[in-house]
């Protein structure tokens, strides 16, 4: 079977989450190119190489500028701070190589534009990993959706609710620096929110958004002093659809007692969706006029449910991490056949205009279109 030797750029908490998947993937799929989990990268030498022997790589390096330039590496996977993603990709393209990137794309849109422009001038393959599509439940709805089971679309309600950084005195860590991670609440889980509002309603066309920061300043990670807090903390917006529906998207890291409530409602004109990351293998559905009034749930765990065929016999449930197995899967198909995958590049700039619109509709307090 064709082989695909892939670098990871990246080793931290996403860089074990697509690790797995490599390592999972062919156990359970028959994907039509078999991965092979070459280089892992990292800037702590020491680190990286303890994580590659955990988590399975081959070999490691602390310059991702040589293993993007290596002829016996074929694809590159980014799960690096948003800072680094342009970068890695533009080069990775320039060398040819199929390209994965955490989300969200960028930092900027202007950033985002130019990695779609070199993964098409190279031709390459290039994907988002926005994972949560891949929950057998969200792909479920998206298959009912498309089907026509709730009608037209008029209301999307997208709350994603942590509490992590609830504590003042918790530090400063990069995803509270604009430099480092673009902004807060609102690029970290707020894509989120907003990726599965394309995937599922439509493309967005005017928002109005608010962004808050309650802490603004933390501890500094080295234990110098204290530096400022220049993201958001919490992000919400208001959204038109391009078809008609409207909507709703928060993201706060300050909602006490939500781990990673990632949850939407969907109103249909005969019916209505809602997931909940939290009780992820379940599907709540309303359908006006069906056999029972009320919503029921479907538990997403049978083989004919989208992805759920690779796994355990039904009622065996699914985590977090087999929604990364599932986007992996479908990236080596997309390489296989040179086809393009969703979400895309193209996808990541989409989503880019829309955060990019939140942040200057909460500037300027009125509302921004795309
Ligand atoms: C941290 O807020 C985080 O890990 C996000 O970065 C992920 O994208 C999300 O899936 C879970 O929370």
């Amino acid at each position: 079977m064709k082989k695909l030797n892939v670098a990871m750029i990246g080793y931290q908490f996403m860089g074990r989450a697509h690790s797995n998947a490599w390592r999972q993937v062919g156990r359970f799929f028959d994907p039509p190119i078999e991965p092979v989990m070459k280089v892992m990268c990292g800037r702590n030498p020491e680190a990286v190489r303890d994580a590659a022997r955990k988590l399975g790589w081959e070999e490691t390096s602390t310059s991702w500028e040589d293993v993007v330039s290596r002829d016996d590496v074929d694809a590159i996977d980014i799960c690096t701070p948003g800072d680094s993603h342009m970068p890695i990709a533009l080069a990775a393209a320039r060398a040819g190589k199929a390209i994965l990137c955490e989300k969200p794309l960028a930092n900027t849109v202007d950033e985002a534009e130019k990695m779609l422009a070199a993964a098409e001038a190279a031709g390459v393959p290039h994907m988002l990993c926005h994972n949560y599509r891949r929950a057998p439940a969200v792909a479920l709805a998206k298959r009912m959706i498309d089907e026509g089971r709730i009608g037209r679309i008029r209301h999307y309600r997208g709350t994603y609710l942590q509490d992590w950084i609830l504590d003042p005195d918790f530090p400063r860590v990069w995803r509270l620096e604009k430099a480092k991670a673009g902004s807060g609440a609102l690029g970290d889980i707020g894509s989120h929110s907003l990726d599965l509002a394309r995937y599922l309603v439509g493309e967005i066309s005017e928002v109005s958004g608010l962004l808050e920061t309650f802490v603004k300043e933390r501890p500094l990670e080295d234990g110098s002093g204290r530096g400022k807090v220049d993201v958001d903390d919490a992000a919400l917006a208001l959204v038109r659809f391009e078809n008609g529906a409207v909507g709703s998207i928060e993201g706060t890291r300050f909602a006490p007692g939500r781990k990673n409530y990632n949850r939407f409602e969907i109103n249909g004109s005969r019916g209505s969706l809602a997931f909940d990351l939290e009780r992820m293998n379940e599907l709540q559905v309303y359908e006006e006029n069906g056999p029972d009034s009320g919503f029921r749930t479907i538990l997403a765990t049978d083989a004919a449910h989208p992805y759920v065929d690779g796994w355990w016999p039904p009622g065996h449930i699914l985590g977090y991490e087999h929604t990364f197995t599932h986007t992996v899967l479908d990236f080596l198909h997309a390489v296989h056949r040179n086809a393009p995958v969703a979400p895309s590049f193209e996808d990541g700039v989409k989503n880019q205009r829309v955060l990019d619109a939140i942040e200057r509709s909460a500037a300027s307090r009125t509302w921004e279109t795309i």
